[in-house]
């Protein structure tokens, strides 16, 4: 019998740094370099659409040629030789989980490969730059197509979902997500209800640390493969 039977893992921008992406709120993270309301809600995009798409145009040629690290690896291994579920919901816009072999993923924030239509709300995927020039291809309409990423104020991708596995599940793994944006920053709280073991694997204890039953701190890369060593027994 394994230990847990349904395991919630929580990725956050940590996660993807020693692929070399940066994260948000580190001293020299992209909100050091870019104010989030000129670039990261929707009220920015209808202000001036130019300045936001360019600002993701850059982290979508950044995102090209990145590769998952052993973190990202370990948590793919922990999904395909676990005995019971694991559901990965990650914040991360990059391809990196899916990359390392992750199956069973939400990318609650949405996907930096794809687009969306603020008309039609069609979504594809997308790997050139974007520019206000084009045209849905469902709808027809101009001005409209946008990066598939959530921004503040808007709802997270598939919370029905989430909210079910984190009430049924016994293991929920925070990894690499400093807990200061919601409703993620919320999880751990809502799997404690449901009696679940909490653990932290972060670089140094986040602004949450307090709720989880158990911390390890230390680099992705070292920490997760350790942890998910011990998991697989
Ligand atoms: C390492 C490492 C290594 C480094 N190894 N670790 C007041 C109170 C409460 C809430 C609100 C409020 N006012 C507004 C809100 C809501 C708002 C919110 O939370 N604001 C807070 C800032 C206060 N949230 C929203 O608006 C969300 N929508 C919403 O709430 O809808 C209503 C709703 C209600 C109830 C249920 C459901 C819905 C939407 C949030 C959208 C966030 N969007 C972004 C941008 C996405 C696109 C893009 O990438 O550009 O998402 S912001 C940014 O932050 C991005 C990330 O996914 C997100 C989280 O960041 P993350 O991943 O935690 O990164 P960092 O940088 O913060 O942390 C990295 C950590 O890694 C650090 O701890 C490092 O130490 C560590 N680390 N190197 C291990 N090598």
């Amino acid at each position: 019998m394994p230990k847990y039977e349904r395991i919630v893992i929580l990725s956050g921008a940590g996660l993807s740094a020693e692929s070399g992406l940066s994260t948000f709120r580190d001293k020299d993270g992209i909100w050091a370099r870019h104010k989030i309301e000129d670039v990261a809600t929707p009220q920015a995009f209808a202000r001036d659409p130019e300045r936001v798409l360019e600002f993701y145009n850059t982290r979508r040629k950044g995102a090209g040629g990145v590769k998952p690290n052993a973190a990202h690896e370990a948590l793919a291994r922990l999904e395909s030789e676990h005995p019971g579920d694991v559901l990965t919901v990650t914040q991360n816009i990059d391809p990196l989980h899916e990359m390392a072999g992750t199956r069973r993923l939400i990318h609650m924030h949405g996907e930096i490969l794809k687009i969306l239509c603020n008309h039609c709300g069609a979504r594809e995927p997308w790997e050139d730059d974007l520019s206000t020039d084009l045209a849905c291809r469902i709808c027809g309409e101009k001005g409209g197509m946008r990066p598939d990423v959530v921004w503040f104020g808007e709802m997270p991708y598939e919370m029905e979902e989430i909210s079910r596995a984190l009430g049924a599940c016994d293991l929920f793994i925070s990894v690499g997500t400093s807990g200061t944006v919601y409703p993620a920053a919320g999880f751990v709280m809502e799997a404690r209800g449901a009696g679940a073991h909490t653990v932290e694997l972060n670089l140094e204890p986040s602004e949450g640390a307090s709720m989880f039953a158990e911390t390890i701190h230390g680099p992705a890369t070292q920490v997760v493969p350790k942890y998910v060593e011990t998991l697989l027994g």
